[in-house]
Parts: structure tokens; C-alpha cells; sequence
């Protein structure tokens, strides 16, 4: 009896990952949901620049680059254009969706766009070698704060769901982390209720996932998993920040 098998919609290839970096966690999740929904051959992911960059290696669907930032857009053109056959997702990192596609976001989210975006926030600029992103901690040393952020002169890390949960429009906002295998196994079902969410026709899913990036936060992968429950989660607390159907269920 198989117990455990790669899912079908992620490639039989190696991961170009670095060690102990949760990536390819997460790209295991989205493949799985999209195996158990059975939807790999109307599904159309999008990935801009950032570590994932590479993601259309890995998985089996149909997978298309967009510019920095600007998935959510692109997401937008790809699911209005056949609405009925087409199951989108996007997936960004933090630089990306938080800070040169913060506009993109925040108006994908206004208008309930019916997409699925997963949000890998590690904290930092991982591609382009450890500089400060929008979501790095106060005090965080980067490779631009090598004194530690300092808020006084880069100001205060975005919360990106503490910001959209105050929008009427987004159907769905949880953040998660994959740091132990309860987590991960919480991730999985949030990845793949925002999937659902989309084929229910309920509108705009977001989860963000908190991420480990061990070479650029300069720790073992093993240190870095500590890191995201002693630092990480204390600033970014995980949970639903919206959901707007058990909202409207629990006001019946
Ligand atoms: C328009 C544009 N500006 C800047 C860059 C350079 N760039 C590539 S990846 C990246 C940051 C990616 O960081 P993040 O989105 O947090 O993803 P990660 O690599 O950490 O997974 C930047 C600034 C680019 N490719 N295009």
C-alpha cells in the first residue's frame, strides 16, 4: 500500500531551494490541494520574481511569469478572461506581494477578485541576496540594516493581513506557518480551503505563509525553524484574520 507519494501536479525534478529553506514545503501543499480537488488541468499559477521564480519547473499545471509585483493582475486578466474553466493562483513573496505589488494587492483584494494567492513571507529579500523587505522585524539584521531595522529610519514592518482584514471586500485571510508538522498540516488546510473558496465561486483567498530563509537570515535550517516561533510569530500571529461566509453562517 502507497502511505506517501510526490503529489501529480509537482514535477519529478530537484528543487533548486537551499537547504532547510520552506519553499518547496509549500510548493508541496499547493500540489497536493490541487491534486485532491482534481483541478491540475484547469489550474494556471502565477509567479512573479523572487526566489520562486522557477516555480513553473516544479509544477505540472500551467504556470506563467508575471513582472515583480504584479501577479495579482495578471491573476485578474487570467481568471476574468474564463471565469468558469480556469482555477488561478498566485504566488508571492513578501517583497513582491508587500512591497512593489503592495497596489496590486490591496486592490485585487477590495474588489474580491476570485483568485487564490499564497503569500510566503520570510522576512526578507531572499533572491537578491538578504536585503530588508517590507516584513523584515524591527531590530532584523539584513544585509541594508546591518545594525538591525530600526524603525526610526525604515520605518515599522508591514502586516499585511492586520491591513486588509480592515477592506470589506477579501472572502478569506489566514496565516500559517509550516515550522513543525502540526503547522504544516494546518497550512495544507488552509491552502486548500482557499482553493475551495475559489471553485465555490466565494471570491478573494489569501494565505500567508510564515517562511524560513536560513542563508540570508545567516542560521541552520534548524535555527531558523526556531526563529519563526521565538520572533516571528509573536509579531505576525497566526490565524484567521477573515472569513467572511463563516461570518455571515454565524450571524444566521
Ligand atoms: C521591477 C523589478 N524590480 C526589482 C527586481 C529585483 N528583484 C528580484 S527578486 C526581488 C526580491 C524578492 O524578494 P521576495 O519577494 O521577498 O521573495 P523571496 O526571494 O524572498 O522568496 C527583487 C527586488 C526585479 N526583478 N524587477
Amino acid at each position: 500500500m502507497v502511505v506517501f507519494d510526490r503529489p501529480h501536479a509537482m514535477l519529478d525534478v530537484p528543487l533548486h531551494y537551499c537547504p532547510g529553506c520552506t519553499h518547496g514545503i509549500i510548493h508541496r501543499l499547493v500540489a497536493e490541494a490541487i491534486d485532491e480537488l482534481g483541478i491540475e488541468g484547469k489550474t494556471i499559477g502565477i509567479a512573479p520574481v523572487g526566489c520562486s521564480v522557477m516555480a513553473y519547473d516544479y509544477f505540472a499545471c500551467d504556470m506563467i511569469e508575471a513582472a515583480h509585483g504584479r501577479a495579482p493582475a495578471v491573476a485578474t486578466g487570467v481568471k476574468r478572461a474564463d471565469p468558469e474553466n480556469h482555477i488561478v493562483f498566485t504566488y508571492q513573496g513578501d517583497g513582491d506581494l508587500a512591497s512593489i505589488g503592495m497596489a496590486e494587492t490591496v486592490h485585487a483584494a477590495a474588489r474580491n477578485e476570485n483568485i487564490t494567492v499564497i503569500f510566503i513571507n520570510n522576512a526578507i529579500y531572499g533572491m537578491t541576496g538578504g536585503q530588508m523587505a517590507p516584513t523584515s522585524l524591527p531590530g532584523q539584521v539584513t544585509q541594508t540594516s546591518p545594525y538591525g531595522r530600526d524603525p526610526k529610519l525604515c520605518g515599522y514592518p508591514i502586516k499585511v493581513f492586520e491591513m486588509l482584514s480592515e477592506l470589506e471586500g477579501p472572502e478569506y485571510l489566514e496565516r500559517v506557518t509550516v515550522n513543525n508538522a502540526k503547522n504544516v498540516r494546518a497550512a495544507k488546510k488552509a491552502i486548500k480551503k482557499a482553493f475551495q473558496n475559489q471553485i465555490d465561486g466565494k471570491g478573494f483567498s489569501l494565505i500567508e505563509v510564515l517562511s524560513s530563509c536560513p542563508t540570508n537570515w545567516g542560521m541552520t535550517p534548524s535555527a531558523a525553524l526556531k526563529w519563526i516561533d521565538e520572533k516571528m510569530i509573536p509579531y505576525y500571529p497566526l490565524g484567521v484574520y477573515k472569513d467572511r461566509s463563516a461570518e455571515k453562517e454565524a450571524a444566521k
